[in-house]
């Protein structure tokens, strides 16, 4: 008989929100209200975003916990990102909390990333605080999103008792909540106290064996490897033998050398640990996200955590072009291939395979932008390799294909309405709904197969002069919709080596748009800039003007080139199509034709079709 009661003395929740609403900079208030930083002590604003690719994009990109203390009970907080691509984090941290936070911005409203992970919250059954944050925005309009969020709610079926959710009114950055917009804010008070009413405490049972579900996993250079996750029943003590139950059920011994919990933003060592607080055990091999660590006596796995199924691949290669191995620390297929294995152990939602060529690995992920964070990590490491273009991942059905479909909402102003709707439409897109805010904004809702998004953000961007918000949830698989044409531009394709020259590029400029500047080095099957029409076009970006005299050659550089944007891996990816690669190094990023050689392009029947 299983006797769960509750820990009073813990409650875990998990904070989640659209994009930007506000997580990160709210937990900064909680640890500052709750005296995890010493008066006059400084402090960073946005503690948790510590990943360095975190503090340049401002974003977060892994979910991370910490915790505090109020007036007794200990708080273990999940920090979440609200990026759609790493929907995973957010399913990873709900196995570890028994309540969530969701922060909707008060002039956003929801967004599509609050319905995911408002339905994920609640389909893992927990209780939710409502707290619209950010009442200080000048275009704050709190009591019409409250509306929303109740409708959100209803849409997604909630229950009679989730509609009757507690509500708070916030400026998290300021750490000001109240439970009426009447009322001005002093302090965070109603949302801790909101927290340790509503927010149930973990249920456990003290006297059972202990067990734990192991809900991420993380490495130090001094502890080893750390498995972090939710201990659901009994104590753990440091150097207790425990085994980890896999997904394939056989039981093997665990050594562990040491337990930590948390403290504010980070780990400290504890002698023991109980039931329903969050634990990071250290010194431990061959864990497995969602796997069951217990006693040897009681092997009975927890429910492994379940997430979303990736929606995009991308393949990684070896770095084959003749500039390889001048930039990066590691260029073997062999290295990218362990490193590309370990991001899968520590990555809920990637997954790696070989490719059927043999010469690539597969990735699986959730969408362009994961994948873009993926890629500038590794050459951070300093990995070379190239990636093909992101596709989607489509499924068979009695002989029918699928594809993943987004809802899509764009928000611009009216008077882009017209370009936005042909460009979407082109890609498969159907207009499903049109909201006129009476403002000069209006907001769309497209129903569109994800691999029309993939390439269309940048040439939004463009399309509505940087004022357009677009946003989209996966809605699902849907019947293919047909084909439409990924570029309607060719490539400009350098056809030699050597280092690119002023005169050249000048005059190559009529023909699109150049990626590259003068003195940058290229090669054979290198792209060079963006062809405007739809064939590629093989140039010579080398080529000098005929010396008649000494002097005549000082006057090539005289030539005034038009700027360029400096590629990034975004645009990159967004740009290159099926028969084309992109370079990635420590410094550079190039395009290049998958098959370098000029000839062997123009031959190749295979290589044509792909490429059309
Ligand atoms: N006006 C106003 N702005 C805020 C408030 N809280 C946060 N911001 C701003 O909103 C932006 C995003 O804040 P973050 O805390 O990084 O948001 P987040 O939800 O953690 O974002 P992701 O983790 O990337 O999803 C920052 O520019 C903050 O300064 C608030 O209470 N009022
Ligand atoms: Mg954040």
């Amino acid at each position: 008989m299983q006797k769960k009661t509750v820990n009073e003395r813990i409650r875990n929740i998990a904070i989640i929100a659209h994009v930007d609403h506000g997580k990160t900079s709210l937990v900064d208030s909680m640890f500052r209200q709750s005296g995890v930083f010493r008066i006059g002590q400084e402090m960073a604003e946005r503690v948790m975003d510590r990943m360095d690719l975190e503090r340049e994009r401002g974003i977060t990109i892994a979910a991370k916990n910490c915790s505090v203390i109020w007036k007794g009970t200990k708080i273990n907080i999940i920090d979440t990102p609200g990026h759609a691509d790493f929907g995973g984090e957010v399913e990873r941290a709900i196995s570890m909390a028994d309540g969530a936070v969701l922060l909707v911005d008060a002039a956003e409203g929801p967004l599509p990333q609050t319905r995911f992970v408002l339905s994920k919250a609640l389909s893992a059954g927990l209780s939710v605080i409502v707290v619209i944050n950010k009442i200080d925005r000048q275009d704050a309009r709190p009591k019409t999103v409250v509306n929303e969020v109740f409708d959100l709610l209803i849409d997604l079926d909630a229950t009679e008792e989730q509609l009757d959710f507690p509500l708070l009114y916030a400026v998290g950055r300021e750490g000001l909540a109240s439970r009426t917009l009447e009322e001005k804010g002093t302090d965070l008070e109603p949302l801790f106290q909101a927290i340790l009413e509503e927010i149930p405490p973990p249920k456990v049972d003290l006297e059972k064996p202990f067990q734990m579900l192991v809900s991420d996993l993380s490495y130090s250079d001094y502890l080893g490897r750390l498995a972090i996750g939710k201990i659901y029943n009994g104590m753990a003590k440091a150097n207790d033998s425990l085994v980890c139950v896999g997904i394939s059920g056989i039981p093997k011994p665990l050594r562990v050398s040491r337990i930590q919990t948390y403290q504010g933003p980070a780990m400290v060592d504890a002698y023991s640990a109980e039931a329903g607080d969050i634990l990071v055990l250290s010194g431990i091999e061959d864990v497995h996200i969602g796997d069951t660590i217990c006693t040897r006596e009681n092997t009975e796995p927890l429910k492994r955590i379940t997430v979303d199924e990736p929606t995009v691949s991308i393949r990684f290669s070896r770095n084959t072009s003749p500039f390889s191995g001048k930039e990066g620390k590691y260029v073997q297929a062999t290295k990218l291939h362990e490193r590309l294995l370990k991001e899968q152990l520590l990555n809920v939602s990637i997954k790696v395979s070989q490719d059927q060529d043999k010469d690539s690995i597969l990735v699986q992920g959730r969408g362009e932008f994961q994948m873009v964070i993926l890629i500038e990590t590794l050459r951070r490491e300093g990995y070379e390799f190239c990636v093909s273009r992101p596709a989607v991942i489509f499924k068979y059905r009695e002989g029918k294909r699928f594809e993943p479909v987004e809802r899509l909402f764009v928000d611009c102003e009216g008077l882009y309405m017209g370009i936005v709707t042909e460009k979407l439409s082109r890609r498969k897109g159907r207009l499903v709904n049109m909201i006129n805010h009476g403002t000069g904004r209006i907001r769309l809702e497209f129903s569109i197969p994800s691999r029309g998004l993939i390439g269309y953000r940048d040439e939004f961007m463009t399309d509505t002069k940087g004022t357009g918000l677009l946003n989209s949830y996966f809605s699902g698989y849907e019947e293919y919709r047909g084909d439409f044409p990924e570029r309607f531009t060719g490539s400009l394709v350098a056809d030699r080596e050597g280092n690119a020259v002023a005169y050249a590029l000048f005059n190559l400029e009529p023909r699109g748009n150049l990626f590259v500047l003068p003195k940058d080095p290229v090669y054979e099957g290198m792209i060079v800039g963006e062809h405007n029409r739809e064939n590629d076009l093989n140039v010579n970006p080398c080529k000098t003007k005929k010396l008649s005299n000494m002097r005549a050659a000082g006057k090539d550089e005289a030539v005034i080139l038009t700027p360029i944007l400096p590629m990034t891996l975004e645009r990159a990816l967004q740009f290159i199509r099926e028969d084309e690669l992109v370079e990635v190094t420590p410094q550079s990023i190039r395009l290049r034709k998958r098959e370098l050689d000029a000839q062997k392009r123009n031959l190749s029947p295979q290589y044509r079709k792909e490429a059309s």
